[in-house]
């Protein structure tokens, strides 16, 4: 576990360029079931009430990397890595949570199901009733409903499927194109992103280095939009492929997951921030949860208006209701007040909100092999 946490950290700071690293010293974490701050007596409720956020720890989950809203259950699938994100140990694990937090099924899907195969799945989609599982260099294919294997599709040349979108019968699937290397993790040249059409044809609609670590997918009306984990761009992608537009940079880097909401806005977390930013495709974005620690792979509860944010060096699983300015995760003060600060596991300033904006402003580029730290602590 420490390792997976080790490398992993590594890979954020070699691909942010060097943001900050944290110790992990677990337990006492601002989420928690905190007390709510000095009951508000004097305040004047005059806006609706935000939901408080939900926390989910201490139930197996293992390494999350992604959740996913199934509307048609009103149901949370969170995807376990269990281990590193490449290693073919087929451990892997999908769970189902309820909305209030329970977990129903721990392993719904396991790899250490004689017949299914699972390493170390990310992202996830659902499409014409088959559930889509990136898993290191295949995405795998089960019954949406049952769970049972319906097959996989080989997508030659990835070294790092990470998240899944599907719209109009097609599935799209990144590839932030690393690899295992002495230091932790290195580039492997692969960034890509591949649509897969109802009869598994794959298509590459973009390739290249300079997408700079393709990582969150979400659709907006027709349009496919991406962030990536080593630049801070949010990119509009012609579906049919090869066009790439820029069209906003985001406040923050190691941008990981990305999701619409139903008013059209994209809501992207960032592991440099350990927050999450929203705002309309052509930005501006702005902050609008704080203090959540490796976010990766976000979902969004159409429903109940909130992100799912897997905590994957926490094995955690948090609701957010998103409340601009960012409440602290525990429903304090916004604008990343003090008391969160301190809860934040050694991390000091991690969350602030100056950590790595100006410095390594950047960053984009700085994904250079070798820089990365050996490891956080
Ligand atoms: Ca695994
Ligand atoms: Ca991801």
């Amino acid at each position: 576990m420490t390792k997976t946490l080790t490398t992993w950290m590594a890979l954020a700071a070699l691909a942010a360029g060097g943001c900050k690293k944290q110790k992990e010293d677990g337990g006492e974490q601002a989420a928690k079931d905190t007390p709510p701050p000095a009951a508000p007596a004097d305040a004047a409720p005059a806006a609706p009430e935000t939901p408080k956020p939900v926390r989910i720890e201490g139930v197996e989950l293992a390494t999350p990397e992604s959740a996913y809203y199934d509307d048609d259950f009103d149901q949370v699938l969170v995807s376990n890595i269990n281990g590193t994100p490449f290693e073919a140990d087929d451990n892997g694990f999908i769970s189902k949570v309820t909305p209030d937090g329970k977990i129903a099924e721990l392993k719904w899907i396991d790899g250490a199901a004689e017949k299914v195969t699972l390493n170390a799945p990310k992202g996830m989609a659902i499409s014409s009733g088959t559930l889509y599982v990136a898993d290191v260099n295949v995405v795998r294919k089960f019954d949406a409903v049952t769970g049972a294997p319906k097959g996989e599709v080989k997508v030659k040349g990835a070294t790092f499927l990470n998240d899944v979108v599907a719209h109009g019968g097609v599935v799209y699937v990144s590839d932030s194109g690393l690899k295992a290397g002495e230091e932790g993790f290195e580039p492997s040249g692969t960034d890509a992103v591949y649509a897969i059409d109802s009869k598994d044809k794959i298509t590459k609609i973009l390739s290249g280095d300079e997408l700079g670590r393709p990582n969150g997918l979400a659709v907006v009306g027709d349009e496919l939009y991406m962030v990536g984990f080593g630049n801070k761009e949010l990119s509009r992608i012609d579906p049919a492929g090869k066009k790439r537009e820029v069209v906003a940079e985001l406040p923050h880097g190691a941008n990981d997951g990305l999701v619409a909401t139903r008013d059209g806005r994209l809501v992207v977390s960032s592991w440099e921030c350990q927050c999450l930013v929203a705002g309309p495709p052509s930005g501006p974005f702005e902050v609008v949860a704080r203090d959540l620690k490796s976010p990766a792979d976000i979902g969004w509860d159409s429903k109940r208006e909130r992100a799912i944010v897997p905590h994957f060096e926490e094995s955690a699983l948090s609701f957010v209701p998103l409340v601009p300015g960012g409440a602290a995760a525990d429903g304090a003060a916004p604008a990343g007040g003090g008391e969160a600060g301190e809860d934040k596991a050694g991390g000091g300033e991690a969350a602030g909100e100056d950590e790595g904006g100006g410095g390594e402003a950047a960053g984009e580029d700085k994904a250079a092999p070798g820089d990365a730290p050996a490891g956080g602590e």
